[in-house]
């Protein structure tokens, strides 16, 4: 029982949310924002520009830097870290840092100095590859072809080897610049690595988050020795060790202890992916309960019992921090294509929320938007592709309501059809992020769907589920009753489908599979 810490380092902010188990309440949720609070970095969006639309790196300085910002903002309004009896937390999945150094060798941060120009000069690259990127596809195809197929990977792995997967940008990274490859002495996932920053070490690779590498072998929950050496040459070396979700990885640093006010000895319990994070922050660990997540991803994921693949090969299985699995299918055209069709018509999201709810019809009246405004890991597309279908005004971008629906109905009706292999039609369907507090939006969903839509009243779920699992792991709670507290669903948010939904979408269904059949997707 007692206060529990958990920080989410997503694509474009870090938050901070202490949950109080002992009273059921949240007492603190912020975040900073990189783009806003760090323009230095330059990367408005979270990562680093690029002419080169598959090419996705982020400055890892600034999520460092992000950290000590947020700890002092914090800790200035009166937080009390002294306070906090466990840490726990998530980073976005597949992004990796690479140093020149093991952590647990370095000597303790110094707390009269900022952690940012500590870190630099144990970097052996200065920018990380994170799960935008797309521009692996000889590796994959290497990869797999080392380990005899496809399917040889998705058995080890749980997924086919992918883009934006951490042994494939390994691969890449050993290609494109050998020397720095070899100096390196250590890579982490944004997970681990920030782990490793609150306790001033070497913190190990969750299995969850780790099984977004192509290199976790899923049976054991170990690295798997093909496809460790299928990778890169050394590279068994410079994994740190993949551990159980509620392993303690170490305790705070004294840096935070000196300089924020943490206690010494606060445990810090390994950081998973911001997926499988969210899983718990949605109450959904145990089979049954699909999670729709709106954020600069959009992803689909539920709890499985047993690892079961995507004949399609667009899906993944991670490991689910209760125990057992996750599917998760995930989409790059999320928040980032929401915000650009927004932009185009200069709708507010209150405007965007009355077009689909009370100027336009489930159909949209046959017309369609392919909303790919960035390269697509689902489908598979490595250049941007947007294209219009229907009416002249509505094709000449002339028909504000009707486009606002559109883009939301075509990344409903693609979650769909790329989730349907996880089951059974799911009835019920929790949403998460910040496009789902949008009523248009969670409507389009239900109506796509066919489901009941339901938003939980606490906003980040993933850095709730970081809160939660350092509650259960340090204070021992049961996740029963941290979900009793703290995963309620907010009624007010509840969304039923439409009459005659389910009639409006068959044609349009239809329409877009033979629109993404025609671009070979
Ligand atoms: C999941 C994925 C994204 C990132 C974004 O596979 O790539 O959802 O985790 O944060």
């Amino acid at each position: 029982m007692g206060l529990y810490l958990g920080l989410d380092s997503s694509t474009q902010s870090l938050s901070a949310m202490i949950v109080d188990s002992d009273s059921g309440r949240v007492v603190l949720d912020e975040s900073v924002n990189f783009g806003k609070a760090l323009p230095q970095y330059g990367s408005p969006s979270g990562f680093l520009p690029n002419d080169d639309a598959q090419l996705k790196h982020a400055d890892p300085l600034m999520w460092v830097e992000a950290l000590d910002l947020l700890l002092g903002q914090l800790k200035a309004t009166g937080t009390d870290f002294g306070a906090v009896d466990g840490i726990s937390g998530a980073g976005q999945q597949h992004g990796s840092v690479y140093l020149k150094q093991r952590l647990s060798e370095v000597a303790a941060w110094d707390p009269s100095r900022d952690l940012a120009s500590q870190v630099r000069p144990l970097l052996s690259r200065p920018s990380s590859p994170i799960w935008m990127d797309s521009s692996t596809s000889a590796e994959c195809r290497e990869i797999a072809a080392a380990v005899g197929g496809d399917a040889r990977v998705v058995t080890l792995s749980g997924s086919r080897a992918i883009e934006r997967f951490t042994g494939p940008q390994i691969r890449a990274f050993y290609k494109r610049e050998p020397a720095a490859y070899a100096a390196t002495r250590e890579i982490h996932l944004v997970s681990s690595f920030f782990a490793s920053l609150l306790s001033g070490g070497s913190a190990g690779i969750d299995q969850g988050d780790g099984a977004g590498m192509n290199l976790l072998d899923l049976s054991t929950g170990t690295w798997s020795p093909e496809l460790v050496a299928a990778t890169a040459p050394g590279l068994g070396e410079k994994l740190p060790r993949a551990v159980a979700s509620r392993t303690q990885v170490g305790e705070i640093a004294s840096y935070f202890v000196k300089k924020y006010g943490f206690r010494p000895g606060t445990p810090i319990i390994a950081f998973t992916g911001d997926n499988p994070s969210s899983l718990v922050g949605m109450g959904a660990t145990d089979p049954g309960t699909a999670v729709i997540s709106m954020g600069t991803s959009d992803t689909v994921f539920a709890a499985m019992r047993k690892p079961h693949t995507d004949p399609r090969g667009f899906g993944h299985v991670f490991g689910n921090p209760a125990g057992g699995f996750m599917c998760l299918i995930c989409f790059a055209n999320g928040s980032l294509a929401r915000e650009r069709v927004a932009e185009r018509l200069g709708l507010s999201w209150d405007a965007f929320a009355r077009a689909i709810l009370e100027e336009t019809q489930p159909g949209n009246q046959g017309n369609l938007l392919l909303p790919f405004f960035i390269p697509e890991m689902t489908p598979k597309l490595l250049a941007p592709k947007v294209e219009l279908f229907g009416s002249e005004r509505f094709v000449g971008w002339q028909e504000p309501a009707a486009l606002a629906r559109a883009i939301v109905e075509a990344q409903a009706l693609s979650m769909q059809r790329h989730s349907d292999w996880i089951g059974e039609q799911p009835r019920l369907i929790r949403v998460t992020g910040g496009a789902s507090k949008n009523r248009g939006i969670r409507q389009v969903l239900a109506d796509v769907f066919g489901a009941e839509i339901r938003a939980l009243s606490v906003g980040n779920a993933s850095a709730l589920g970081g809160a939660l699992r350092a509650a259960e792991a340090v204070g021992k709670v049961p996740f029963a009753s941290l979900y009793e507290a703290f995963a309620a669903t907010d009624p007010a948010s509840n969304v039923s489908p439409s009459a005659g939904a389910t009639a409006a979408y068959a044609e349009l269904r239809q329409k877009f599979v033979e629109r993404l059949t025609a671009l070979g997707a």
